[in-house]
């Protein structure tokens, strides 16, 4: 746990999160700032800053997740299709350094993006 990491506050459950489900080393929750109605966050318990940090039994664990979620998600709010992404670094929009993956539900002529 990294003490000003609030994904590892919300881990620890020391901040409410909107809980989606829970693996033994992964935890989704809705973001605070949705995109999209279901915009899920996965990631990792434990603290890593960047995708390549990941060991990688975690890295299999967060996209194993990411699999078994997204298409629940699509199907929770009816939409009609999925962006996942992963923002992997400051430059590339990162803004909260504990490694994330996006689940956007997708609606048919949104016509906007992640
Ligand atoms: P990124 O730009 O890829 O680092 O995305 C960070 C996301 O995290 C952004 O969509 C908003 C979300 N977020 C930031 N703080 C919190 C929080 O305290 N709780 C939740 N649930 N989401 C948060």
């Amino acid at each position: 746990m990294s003490e000003d990491c609030i994904f590892c506050s919300i881990v620890a459950g020391d901040i409410p999160g909107r809980v989606v489900s829970e693996t033994e080393t992964t935890l989704a929750f809705l973001d605070v700032n949705p995109l999209a109605p279901g915009h899920t966050l996965v990631v990792p318990k434990d603290h890593h800053a960047r995708l390549g940090d990941l060991p990688d039994d975690v890295a299999a664990d967060l996209f194993a997740e990411v699999h078994a979620l997204a298409p629940r998600v699509e199907d929770a709010v009816d939409a009609d299709a999925t962006t996942i992404g992963i923002n992997d670094g400051e430059a590339a929009g990162q803004e909260v350094p504990h490694v994330h993956a996006h689940i956007v539900p997708r609606f048919d002529g949104d016509g906007g993006g992640p």
